[in-house]
C-alpha cells in the first residue's frame, strides 16, 4: 500500500462542525477554480469531509500555513498557493503518514537512476549524498549508494507523466515528490526536471529539496512548523549553514531512534 496520496480521518477543531456560508465576491471564477484544485490536490482529506464548507476548508488551509483565518481567498492565501512546493498533500495534525510506515532495517540503499542536465553529475551525486547525511546524522540509519538493480530509494529526474500516476506540472508549482517506505516504488523520490536545479540559490536548490523528499522516503509527512525542513513550501536557506530543525529531528527520531541508541 502506498501513501503518496493520503486517506485517513483528519482531526478537525470542533468549531468547524457548523458550516458557514461562503462569500467570495472579490474572487474571479478562475481564482476559485484554482483554489478548489489546490485544496483537492494538497488537502484531499478536507475535500472528502462533506460537512465542511469551502470557507471551512480555506480556513483549515490558512491554519496549516499560519495565515490569517479569514475563510476567504485573500491576497495572502493566493500568494501562498503560488509558492513552489512539494507534491505531497499536507495533512494537519500528522507528523508521519497514517499507519506510521517506516523501514524495518537500518541499512538502506539508494540509486541515482538518471541525471538532470542542469548540474554536473558530480554536483548531483554530492547534493544527494549530503541530503541523506541530514538524516543519518541524527538517526542510526546508514545509506549506501548502489549503481545497478533495485535500491530501497530509487532517485529519478522526470518530466510530466512519468509512470506513477502523479504527473509533474512543468516549471514551478510542484518541484518533487516521494513515496513513503514500502516495497517497490515505496521510498522512491522523483524530481521535476522542468525545474532548473542548482547548487546554490539560483532557481531550485537540489540539496534542500532532496533532503525534504528523503524525509518522506523515510516516513515523515509534512510539518506546519515554518522553518522545518518538512514544511511543504520551498524556501531557500544557505546549504552550507543548513541545520535540521528540532521539529524534524523529533519526527525522525520518533521513527528510528537517536544515533547512539539501539534500533
Ligand atoms: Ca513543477
Ligand atoms: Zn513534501
Ligand atoms: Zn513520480
Amino acid at each position: 500500500m502506498q501513501y503518496l496520496l493520503l486517506c485517513a480521518a483528519i482531526l478537525l477543531p470542533k468549531s468547524l462542525a457548523f458550516p458557514a456560508q461562503l462569500k467570495l465576491e472579490s474572487s474571479s471564477n478562475t481564482d476559485l477554480e484554482d483554489l478548489k484544485a489546490y485544496l483537492d490536490r494538497f488537502f484531499p482529506l478536507l475535500t472528502k469531509t462533506p460537512s465542511l464548507s469551502l470557507e471551512d476548508r480555506i480556513k483549515e488551509m490558512q491554519r496549516f500555513f499560519h495565515l490569517t483565518l479569514t475563510g476567504k481567498l485573500n491576497a495572502e492565501t493566493k500568494e501562498t498557493m503560488k509558492q513552489p512546493r512539494c507534491g505531497i498533500p499536507d495533512i494537519a495534525n500528522y507528523e508521519t503518514f497514517p499507519g506510521n510506515p517506516r523501514w524495518r532495517k537500518r541499512h538502506l540503499t539508494y540509486r541515482i537512476v538518471n541525471y538532470t542536465p542542469d548540474l554536473p553529475q558530480k554536483k548531483v551525486d554530492d547534493a544527494i549524498r549530503r541530503a541523506f547525511m541530514v538524516w543519518s546524522d541524527v538517526t542510526p540509519l546508514k545509506f549506501q549508494r548502489v549503481f545497478k538493480g533495485h535500491a530501497d530509494i530509487m532517485i529519478q529526474f522526470a518530466r510530466g507523466e512519468h509512470g506513477d500516476g502523479y504527473p509533474f506540472d512543468g516549471k514551478g508549482k510542484t518541484l518533487a515528490h516521494a513515496f513513503a517506505p514500502g516495497e517497490g516504488i515505496g521510498g522512491d523520490a522523483h524530481f521535476d526536471d522542468a525545474e532548473r536545479w542548482s547548487e546554490y540559490n539560483q532557481e531550485v536548490n537540489l540539496f534542500l529539496v532532496a533532503a525534504h523528499e528523503f524525509g518522506h522516503s523515510l516516513g515523515l509527512a509534512h510539518s506546519n512548523v515554518r522553518g522545518a525542513l518538512m514544511y511543504p513550501l520551498y524556501s531557500y536557506v544557505n546549504p552550507a549553514t543548513f541545520r535540521l530543525s528540532e521539529d524534524d529531528k523529533r519526527g525522525i527520531q520518533k521513527l528510528y531512534g537517536r544515533k547512539s541508541s539501539n534500533f
